[in-house]
């Protein structure tokens, strides 16, 4: 394993995390990211000027109602959901990712610390940048007591996630553009110190995720994180399972497929909005995680479980088709989602659930639980079908991504969410450093009301007499 030495030396009188490696830019991903700045500011304020009346799409009551789906308001630059082909992560489709980033020796799956740079850097690294990533987060990973006190302190039934929202908030004293800009950091420089932040906080979300599931599932057995290991191996390693390659591999994949996808979903979105107003790392992403925290985004990977779980659990016999879909049909009926099942974007099978699937078919293929997967596969998108009103009938991420932790062992199934959001959050700071590099202005759309929208299509004096403004 050949990672690259840093230099790095702790500032003075401060923990360990207030790291600063020395020479003109903190990091390689500075330095990358400042040999590209001047191109995309050009681009963008060239744009600007010359097109800034330009239309891009036009807005219907529909959507204005309908929660502003396909309204097309913001740019990222990191990846691009295509409804009939999947996300593109700084232009790579999942299949091709697996396939061109770096991994560790012996490993099938690629390093957490080469996606990072390529979300960051904007360019495909070589193994010894990957490892350079990962070096950097071994030494930002120390983690303040106080963080674990404040989770120590909830009551034991708190949810997962909002722990794990809490532990970053708790992180939120370390940020270095607050401190900066307390102190008066020019605009033009706030990116670094947010690029700064985001490294800290990203390498400490394994030892933040594996402490909250020890806490709760492990009776508080703690494990310290291991100097050799990648950053997705040391969440196995410091869960209890540091001898399960497999287990390992499965990080890395999970790690990797949730990252990011786009920026419009409610994680990116809120992250991105919170970050809009100049707030920090952390609260950016506390607030993304808040978002993930919903059952109809990242919580469907819980709920989906859970819900195959209460198919296997009705019949004796492993359940046949028909079974299936009499029970997805009264699912619809109840007025519940089929978690797992449908996109606001997507109109195909998720790719992220395709990488998965073909990791169970190759390490867990008799697996009673993933088989069930397979046949919910067969069954619901014909259903949804003919509900009528569904628009995307396909398995999105979280159709499969639980029965994988399942099957490795890790039941806890309240847990999954956080399992999303550490990935996630690899994402969420690379749209915030990127929105900083760009100088994205605070975010604030427009509200209307319901008599504004009346008097719109019907003319102002039909509407005379109704309530409201
Ligand atoms: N089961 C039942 N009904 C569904 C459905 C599903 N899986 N997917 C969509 N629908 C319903 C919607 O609730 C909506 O019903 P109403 O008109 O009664 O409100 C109708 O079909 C039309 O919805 P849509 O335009 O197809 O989908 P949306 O863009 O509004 O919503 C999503 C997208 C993901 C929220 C929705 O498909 C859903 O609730 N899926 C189940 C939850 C889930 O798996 N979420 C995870 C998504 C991936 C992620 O973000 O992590």
């Amino acid at each position: 394993m050949s990672k690259k030495k840093l230099d790095i030396t702790p500032l003075p009188n401060q923990k360990q995390q207030y790291v600063k490696v020395t020479g003109d830019c903190t990091t390689i991903l500075c330095k990358k990211i400042t040999d590209q700045l001047p191109a995309w500011r050009e681009r963008v304020a060239r744009l600007l000027k010359e097109h800034g009346s330009f239309k891009v799409c036009d807005v219907t009551i529909d959507q204005v109602y309908g929660g502003i789906r396909g309204v097309q308001i913001q740019v990222s630059d990191i990846s691009y959901v295509d409804p009939l082909e999947g996300i593109r992560i700084r232009g790579y489709t999942i299949p091709e990712l697996l396939k061109v980033l770096p991994r560790s020796e012996g490993s099938e799956f690629p390093l957490a610390g080469g996606l990072y740079y390529m979300l960051m850097a904007n360019q495909l690294p070589t193994p010894a940048e990957a490892w350079l990533i990962e070096a950097e987060w071994q030494c930002r990973r120390m983690m303040p007591e106080e963080v674990y006190d404040v989770i120590r302190a909830m009551p034991a039934d708190t949810h997962p996630m909002t722990l794990f929202s809490m532990g970053i908030l708790a992180l939120q004293g370390e940020s270095n553009f607050a401190r900066e800009y307390a102190t008066g950091i020019h605009k033009l420089d706030y990116w670094e110190t947010y690029l700064e932040d985001s490294l800290n906080l990203t390498a400490k979300l394994p030892s933040l995720a594996a402490f909250i599931y020890n806490l709760k599932y492990r009776k508080d057995d703690q494990i310290e994180p291991h100097p050799d290991l990648d950053w997705s191996a040391n969440f196995a390693h410091m869960i209890g399972k540091g001898e399960d390659r497999e287990y390992q591999d499965l990080c890395r994949l999970f790690f990797l497929l949730h990252s990011d996808h786009e920026g419009g979903n409610v994680s990116a979105h809120a992250a991105h909005l919170v970050g809009s107003a100049l707030s920090d790392v952390y609260l950016a992403c506390s607030a993304g995680m808040n978002g993930l925290a919903g059952p109809l985004h990242g919580l469907a990977n819980q709920e989906c479980i859970r819900w195959l779980l209460d198919v296997r659990a009705q019949f004796d016999q492993f359940p046949t088709r028909q079974q299936i879909r009499d029970f997805a049909v009264q699912t619809l009926k109840n007025g519940k989602v089929i978690p797992g099942y449908g996109h606001a974007v997507l109109r195909i099978t998720d790719p992220r659930f395709t990488a998965q699937l073909e990791f169970a078919k190759k390490y867990m293929p008799d697996d009673e639980l993933f088989r069930l997967v397979n046949l919910v596969y067969e069954v619901v998108p014909d259903v949804l079908k003919e509900s009528g009103k569904v628009k995307n009938p396909w398995p999105n991420v979280d159709a499969i991504n639980g029965t994988l932790q399942y099957h490795y062992g890790v039941r806890e199934f309240d847990f999954y969410t956080v399992l999303f959001g550490v990935s996630r959050i690899l994402g969420l700071t690379a749209h915030v450093v990127w929105s900083r590099v760009l100088g994205k202005p605070i975010e604030r759309p427009k509200s209307l009301t319901t008599r504004m929208l009346e008097d719109m299509v019907y003319g102002a004096k039909e509407q005379d007499g109704q309530p409201g403004l």
